[in-house]
């Protein structure tokens, strides 16, 4: 990771997300928005964060799988960035999916039986501050809290 993000990088976020048995494909997006808002600058940089996805069961076609399109990260265009090849992973325990945060990503379906959770850990460089995931995540805790 060091080598990826520089010695000073930090454990940003992490947390879990799981697909329920019947659970659709999840859209298509990137872990952040860029971050410039530049083409150039965007597209050309090194890694800011990265992400981790650690399979609790294996993903496969039957539990699913987080699809992903290589190269996508350095694609202005979400259009552009579908259109290139997309892979399904299979990972079993034990293993990892390494994402960096502009990649195109979306869990796949969950045709099984079995629940499919997933921890997800993000490291970032130090000066990164993902406002966006406190923000989803800020959410879904109001909600949790607010409701009678
Ligand atoms: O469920 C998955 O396989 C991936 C989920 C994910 O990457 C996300 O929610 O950002």
């Amino acid at each position: 990771m060091q080598d990826a993000l520089g010695a000073e990088c930090i454990l940003g976020s992490f947390g879990a997300i799981t697909a329920l048995p019947g659970a659709e494909d999840q859209h298509v997006h990137r872990d952040h928005p860029f971050l410039f808002q530049d083409e150039t600058i965007d597209t050309a940089m090194p890694a800011y964060a990265i992400n981790v996805i650690i399979p609790l069961v294996g993903m496969d076609a039957g539990h699913g799988t987080t699809r992903v399109w290589p190269g996508s990260h350095r694609v202005w265009s979400e259009d552009k960035a579908k259109q290139l090849p997309s892979e399904d992973p299979v990972a079993p325990v034990g293993s990892c999916i390494i994402i960096d945060y502009r990649l195109l990503h979306a869990g796949t379906g969950n045709r099984s039986h079995q629940v499919r959770p997933i921890l997800y850990v993000a490291f970032h460089r130090p000066w990164f501050k993902d406002y966006y995931r406190e923000w989803f995540t800020g959410l879904i805790t109001e909600r949790r809290f607010t409701r009678p």
